[in-house]
């Protein structure tokens, strides 16, 4: 019942446009590694890394062809011969994330850092993603999803969603603390707004447009700053916050959303970097980071159990994507909507049919 070809996004060289093949072959069961596993793929999310990732606009080059994507869901069809310990079976409804596998053997993936280990293999970038609907991927990195959480739902908690969980499990931050965050309109944004406000955090969001304002409050920030707006980005902040944030998690895919957050954090703030435009450096005043005693982190998607800890916390209702579903085949507009900023949450695709 596994069939020898299916629908795939390929982007055959860097830059170049999306191609919707109807012919791309399924790696076959018999032709599966010990340790790799083959998932029909649901429902994928499209993040705006795969957007880097098929303009190449990053210092480490993606494979090509590329086949891009890694928020997706799906189910468990075949597991590879002489697999020994598998954490899945057959039948199980996975998610594959942006770190397809690792080492599991390495210092980093000893100290759980598992997405830095040198041999990390990563989903729609060194090996083929979601944007598709068969994918190849390994027993001991795809995630269990809960029952309670349907498919197409779960799909963005597995890159955007883990990702800015841990970034604000690691800043610092305390209940009641105010946490400023650059990008809270986009796929990463609108969910750290609902993290942040599980860990009982106060959100300044700082975006564009009304659609992503009336998104923003309505998924509980307190504060909206409109960055096209607004003529004093840092005074409006520390109004906002009474003497300056505690964090600002950045998930804005440009560098202007890291500029001045040192200028609006309060003594001892966390700056966390997320997001990742390809050529930018951070231009912060070394003097003020040293005399405010400011912090500045990278934090790089989740480990395995980030993504429990995220997807349980989506599975009881504390955060849920805001999301529209689209055929596979509509990835291109998906992209081009993406590079304008248009899209408030996030763009899912059903890659059923
Ligand atoms: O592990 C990681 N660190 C990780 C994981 C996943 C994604 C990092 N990322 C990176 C992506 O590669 C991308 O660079 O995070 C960035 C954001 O991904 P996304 O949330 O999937 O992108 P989006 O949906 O396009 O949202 C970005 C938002 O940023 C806003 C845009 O309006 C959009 O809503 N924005 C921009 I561009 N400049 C801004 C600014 N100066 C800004 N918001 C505030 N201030
Ligand atoms: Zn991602």
């Amino acid at each position: 019942e596994i069939p020898q070809v299916q629908t795939a996004a390929v982007v055959e060289t860097t830059g170049a446009a999306i191609e919707i093949r109807t012919n791309h072959p399924v790696k076959q069961p018999s032709e599966l590694a010990p340790g790799e596993c083959l998932v029909k793929i649901e429902y994928t999310g499209v993040c705006h890394t795969d957007l880097h990732a098929k303009q190449g606009d990053w210092p480490i080059p993606p494979m090509t062809p590329l086949i891009g994507g890694h928020e997706g869901v799906g189910i468990v069809v075949a597991i590879g011969e002489h697999t020994t310990g598998s954490p899945v079976k057959l039948g199980d409804r996975v998610g594959i994330k942006w770190l397809a596998n690792s080492c599991l053997r390495c210092e980093s993936c000893r100290k759980g850092l598992e997405q830095c280990c040198a041999n990390a293999q990563l989903s729609g970038y060194t090996v083929d993603g979601t944007f598709s609907q068969y994918v190849v991927s390994f027993v001991n990195h795809v995630s269990l999803i809960p029952e309670a959480l349907p498919s197409a739902d779960a799909a963005s908690i597995l890159c955007a969603g883990v990702t800015v969980y841990r970034a604000i499990k690691y800043s610092q931050t305390n209940i009641g603390d105010w946490i400023v965050l650059p990008g809270a309109g986009g796929g990463l944004g609108h969910l750290a707004i609902q993290y942040a406000v599980a860990k009982g955090l106060r959100v300044v969001a700082v975006d564009s447009g009304e659609e992503k304002k009336q998104l923003c409050l309505k998924l509980g920030a307190e504060k909206w700053i409109d960055f096209k707006e607004t003529k004093d980005l840092v005074g409006d902040i520390v109004a906002a916050t009474g003497g300056g944030a505690h964090s600002a998690v950045v998930t804005a895919a440009s560098s202007t959303g890291y500029e001045q957050a040192v200028d609006y954090l309060r003594p001892g703030g966390t700056l966390m970097a997320v997001g990742l435009p390809g050529s930018a450096s951070l231009n912060a005043s070394i003097f003020f980071t040293v005399f405010k005693a400011i912090q500045i982190l990278g934090s790089y998607v989740g480990n395995r159990q980030d993504a429990v800890e995220a997807l349980d916390i989506a599975a009881r209702g504390g955060v849920k994507v805001h999301f529209a579903l689209r055929p596979l085949a509509d990835l291109k507009e998906v992209f081009e909507g993406m590079e304008e900023g248009k899209i408030a949450g996030r763009m899912v695709l059903d890659c059923r049919h």
